[in-house]
């Protein structure tokens, strides 16, 4: 048996910015496991910076290499692995990294698509894109060929100042699509009157207006103003998620199981979330074919009610590590049929993109 780390590097095809920065590239930590006949794979959802959360590749790499790996030297289920990691505290994303290498490992051994082997139910899922910031002209090129394209939900990413000018530009020129803003954690409890203004761009819900780590306030400003809120940084965990529904501190979640600390916990913040009336949809982190794979067969799970942002990332990469990347239809994906991620690796594309490596054991 072999696992090994590998950091590849794939440029965009245009710079993302967010509130946190502007990348210009896929920084990903890889997992790869051989054992017999079967190879899986997972991604980490960090970059080179602790920008969106406080864990970056470094720590990942370390707390894979030192803490998580040691763990599944017997191959325990997801499950019981996730019991075992979740004593270690936080590092939410390299622990997920481990715990969705083995739900792509034992979907495998089971020879059945990773989606279903979770118990999914979807055959196909509805899909939203992300929109980074740029000059107005930009997004709403962008946002005119992405509603071409079939995309059932728009989101543009806003930062604080920049509200009015981006909000007020989109509506202005889509007046009926279903719309959201991603704040990325810029405004404080002190921008009460700011984000107010934001009710009056009919969006289905502002995603993480708060600090990343946040509920009370959250939950304060959820009665200030009309427009629903997600969180997205601030749900790490299902008892995060139970607090922020008993408290009221959002009405949607945008689940990233990597941020969440893999598969099985993100499928009971679905449920929690659901289960107290709140809507559910998958996130992203501009991942590769490997990690996207996972958020798409999250979204199969009946939980999930809302589109997410699980569109093709041919949108962001002109070269993906894998030979089968999602394709979208009239803004929606069907998942893998391949057992467990059911992606293809195109070896020389990811040998070519390779900028280091290691084995674990
Ligand atoms: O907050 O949802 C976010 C990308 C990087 C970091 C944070 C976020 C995002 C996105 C991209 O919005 C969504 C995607 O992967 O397509
Ligand atoms: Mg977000």
């Amino acid at each position: 048996m072999e696992l090994r780390i590998f950091n590849i590097r794939i440029p965009f095809l245009y710079p993302f910015t967010t509130s946190f920065g502007t990348e210009h590239a896929r920084d990903a930590l890889i997992l790869e496991l051989r054992d017999g006949d079967i190879t899986a794979y997972s991604e980490c959802v960090t970059s080179t910076r602790p920008d969106y959360g406080y864990e970056d590749n470094s720590t990942a790499l370390h707390l894979i290499r030192d803490v998580f790996a040691p763990m599944i030297k017997e191959l325990p289920s997801p499950q019981e692995f996730n019991a075992m990691g979740k004593k270690v505290k936080g590092d939410n994303m390299a622990r997920g990294a481990v715990e969705m290498l083995l739900w792509d490992y034992h979907s495998k051994a089971k020879g059945m698509p990773l989606h279903k082997y979770m118990g999914g139910t979807k055959e196909h899922i509805d899909v939203g894109l992300s929109v980074g910031m740029d000059s107005i002209p930009r997004m709403e090129k962008r946002i005119e060929d992405a509603l071409n394209a079939g995309y059932r939900r728009i989101k543009v990413k806003i930062e604080k100042g920049k509200e009015k000018e981006i909000l007020g530009a989109v509506r202005d020129r889509f007046p009926e699509i279903v719309l959201t803003a991603d704040a990325n954690s810029c405004y404080s409890i002190h921008d009460i009157e700011l984000i107010k203004s934001i009710d009056r761009y009919n969006l289905q819900y502002l995603e993480q207006p708060l600090n990343f780590d946040d509920l009370i306030y959250h939950s304060r400003l959820a009665k200030e103003i009309s427009t629903p809120i997600c969180l997205d940084e601030s749900i790490t965990s299902p008892e995060k998620a139970q607090k922020a529904m008993e408290i009221g501190a959002c009405s949607v979640i945008n689940i990233k199981p990597g941020r969440i600390g893999g598969l099985t916990d993100s499928m009971e913040v679905a449920s929690i979330c659901r289960r107290n009336g709140g809507h559910v949809w998958v996130g992203g982190m501009l991942e590769t074919g490997v990690g996207r794979s996972f958020n798409v067969a999250m979204a199969c799970n009946p939980n999930v009610d809302y589109p997410g942002d699980t569109a093709p990332n041919s949108r962001y990469f002109e070269h993906d590590i894998v030979t089968n990347p999602f394709v979208m239809k009239d803004g929606s994906i069907a998942p893998n049929r391949g057992p467990g991620i059911g992606v293809n690796i195109d070896y020389g594309e990811f040998v070519r993109r390779t900028e280091s490596s290691a084995r674990i054991f």
